[in-house]
């Protein structure tokens, strides 16, 4: 079975994000979603949720791509959790293009155009 790990906030949930889960799951058969915490969020991401992560959590567990949903709560757990989960494969969008090349010593690192036009941001300021 080939695994596959992605991380996100995946707050105000847009098909941006269900394309890359989408994309990302065709490249293997398990998905597994690093979420961030509300915390991570506004402690190391500057990012305040509309979803708390349990709402935001309960959104991603009904995608029929998603198989697994675990937190993420600092920057350094993607290490260890390639390692825990046996991950095969990590995907992110290209916004994070080289970010996370450190972990090609672990597993394939693939980065997926994201989807233009729509962000949460966007939705947000939309809406004023
Ligand atoms: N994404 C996308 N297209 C968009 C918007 C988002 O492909 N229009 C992708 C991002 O590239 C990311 C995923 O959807 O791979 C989740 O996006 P965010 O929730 O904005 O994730 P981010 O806050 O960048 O958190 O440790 C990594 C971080 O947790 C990533």
């Amino acid at each position: 079975m080939k695994k596959i790990i992605t991380y996100g906030t995946f707050d105000l949930l847009h098909y941006g994000h269900i394309n890359l889960l989408k994309r990302a799951k065709a490249l293997g058969d398990y998905l597994i979603v690093a979420l961030s915490t509300d915390e991570f969020n506004w402690n190391s991401k500057q990012k305040k949720c509309y979803f708390t992560y349990e709402q935001r959590k309960k959104l991603l567990e009904a995608i029929r791509y998603v198989d697994l949903v675990i937190p993420e709560e600092n920057w350094e757990q993607k290490v260890n959790d390639v390692k825990e989960f046996k991950v095969d494969t990590f995907v992110m969008g290209d916004d994070w293009k080289g970010k996370f090349d450190f972990l090609k010593e672990q597993c394939e690192v693939v980065y997926l155009p994201r989807t233009p036009e729509i962000s949460t941001t966007q939705i947000k300021n939309d809406l004023k």
